[in-house]
């Protein structure tokens, strides 16, 4: 069904599931490179992809800005409390059907609102947890993975886990064994600690040493707690380098990785990649998703893109090709995600405020995924870098080069050779010419 953009939807009702239509489709309500069922490699799109819908910024956000109010307009607005979270949920998995998501994933304060007490707040998570299951069974839509919010709060204020306050680690240890308890009742393929507040603003009042400590006991404990309730999902640590604190302690795979290997973690986590946190690292998405599959510990993607000129977390919807080529490029060879998925971490523009905008968001991040899918299979299918890369470094395959892979040389046979072999040639990187052929294979496609 299409409308006009001066006829807004009010509900989702009257829309049906989103179809596949291929590139010459003018419908703004039809996938134009997502197939679901089209097999790419070994996989159908849909096994490939994995999509995952996030609930904080489709269900929950109201467009509310450093500046402004909400300005969205949704069909549950005129609930309040509890029935408004029973009836985002209604409203959640209409979306999850219309867009035949297979996944997605919420922070725990998303689905229910906090209460006046720990107890009451779990009480009225169990009900929506309670409802979701139902909805969960009779959708065949799963969850990619649940969080919790330890951020808003303002008891958060000097973080959770690396709080100065006691009495602040152990209620964020309360919420995050409610956590992996609906992590288990729910079957949350994964458990995810994104560290809200985890760092901090000035070393005049933090020892950074002891925060870190703690950050690990306190993520041991959440293994052990796993363990022991039998919750096999996988857990995952989301780097992030500043937002809100001035240093946030994940800062970026490489820092992630080395914190989980100094306190003995890298056995029970991995990372799960966001491109907005990647660029605001200073990295590129595909540079971070690199890291973490060179390290063996890539788990799983929130899928978005960060806007060039704005130096903040802008979440927005990823329609940058560039980037989703290459990041289902490092995706595939990785060998896919595991248990993980695209998770669309991502939120409409504030002025994007109609109901079927959410749509249109979803739709364009699928696509430029789908599309960047199936760049990166015909690149990986062809060789075009693999075989560059290959005969790049061929001098290591031969020779000296061989001895110095193979851990045969030492610095007294490499200062006999070197003198022997002092005048060298070296070639071009090809950087412009590779470029240009990326773009040949994205435009033929
Ligand atoms: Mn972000």
């Amino acid at each position: 069904m299409v409308k006009s953009n001066l006829q807004s939807i009010r509900n989702l009702d009257g829309i049906s599931k989103i179809q596949y239509e291929g590139k010459q489709s003018t419908n703004p309500l039809a996938f134009k490179h997502y197939d679901p069922n089209e097999v790419i490699g070994d996989k159908t799109m849909k096994e490939h992809l994995r999509f995952s819908i996030a609930y904080w910024h489709t269900l929950t956000a109201d467009g509310t800005d450093m500046f402004g109010t909400g300005t969205m307009q949704r069909s549950w607005d005129s609930y309040s409390g509890m029935d408004l979270a029973k009836a985002r949920l209604d409203a959640a998995f209409q979306l999850f059907d219309r867009l035949d998501v297979p996944y997605f994933s919420f922070h725990d304060r998303d689905i229910a609102p906090e209460g006046d007490s720990l107890q009451e707040t779990n009480q009225q998570l169990d009900l929506i947890v309670g409802r979701m299951k139902d909805y969960m069974k009779d959708s065949q839509v799963k969850l990619l993975w649940n969080t919790a919010n330890m951020f808003k709060h303002p008891r958060f204020v000097h973080g959770a886990a690396t709080s100065c306050h006691a009495d602040v680690f152990a209620y964020a240890a309360a919420q995050v064994k409610k956590g992996i308890e609906t992590a288990k009742e729910l079957d949350a393929e994964n458990y995810v600690f994104w560290g809200g507040r985890e760092g901090y603003d000035t070393l005049l009042n933090t020892d950074m040493k002891r925060e870190l400590d703690h950050l690990a006991t306190f993520l041991h404990m959440a293994v052990d707690y796993a363990k022991e309730i039998g919750y096999t999902g996988q857990m995952l640590i989301e780097p992030k380098p500043k937002e809100p604190t001035t240093h946030q302690y994940d800062t970026d795979a490489a820092t992630t990785i080395a914190f989980l290997k100094q306190y003995g973690l890298d056995q029970h986590f991995k990372l799960n990649i966001e491109a907005n946190h990647a660029t605001l690292a200073g990295h590129t998405f595909e540079h971070e998703l690199r890291v973490a599959s060179i390290h063996g510990l890539l788990g799983s993607v929130d899928a978005n893109q960060g806007h060039p000129l704005l130096g903040w977390d802008t979440d927005e919807f990823p329609t940058d090709l560039y980037a989703t080529t290459l990041a289902m490029y490092e995706i595939l060879k990785n060998g896919g995600l595991g248990t993980g998925g695209l998770n669309f971490d991502a939120k409409v523009r504030r002025a994007s405020f109609d109901l079927e905008d959410l749509l249109y968001a979803h739709i364009a991040g699928m696509d430029a995924f789908a599309k960047g899918l199936r760049v990166a299979h015909r690149l990986i299918e062809n060789r075009v870098f693999e075989d560059v890369i290959k005969h790049r470094y061929r001098s290591f395959s031969e020779g000296i080069g061989r001895d110095i892979s193979e851990g045969k040389a030492n610095f007294h046979t490499l200062e006999e050779y070197a003198l022997k072999h002092s005048v060298m040639r070296n070639e071009s990187g090809r950087e412009e010419q590779l470029k240009a052929r990326l773009n040949q294979y994205l435009l033929e496609d």
